[in-house]
């Protein structure tokens, strides 16, 4: 019983359910071949970075092996996660970006 429960053997929850949707973090990892201008660029044109953030956020990826590059609903994350990978394969980069639930 949590709210508005008499004793009638009937749980009556009067508040309203407002449970937000989960959130997914979008993570892009380091490696060793992928040019740094093509990080900047993905950050820029994907994630809506200006070029200092994007470069910036690329040299923390670069110098800690992984960042968080945005946090989504789990459509747009999952889009944002097939756009990167997409772009990346088609330049031939082994960039990875990856999606997790927060
Ligand atoms: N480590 C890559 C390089 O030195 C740059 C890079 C940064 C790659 C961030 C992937 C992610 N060319």
């Amino acid at each position: 019983p949590k709210d508005g429960d008499s004793d009638l053997g009937v749980a009556l929850d009067v508040r309203p359910k407002t449970k937000r949707p989960p959130l997914y973090k979008v993570l892009i990892l380091n490696d060793d071949y992928t040019p740094m201008e093509f990080v900047v660029m993905v950050l820029e044109r994907f994630f809506g970075l200006s070029h200092a953030q994007a470069f910036e956020l690329m040299l923390t990826v670069h110098k800690k092996g992984l960042a968080v590059v945005g946090v989504f609903s789990y459509e747009i994350a999952e889009t944002k996660v097939a756009q990167v990978m997409d772009f990346a394969q088609r330049h031939q980069h082994p960039l990875q970006c990856t999606m997790e639930r927060e």
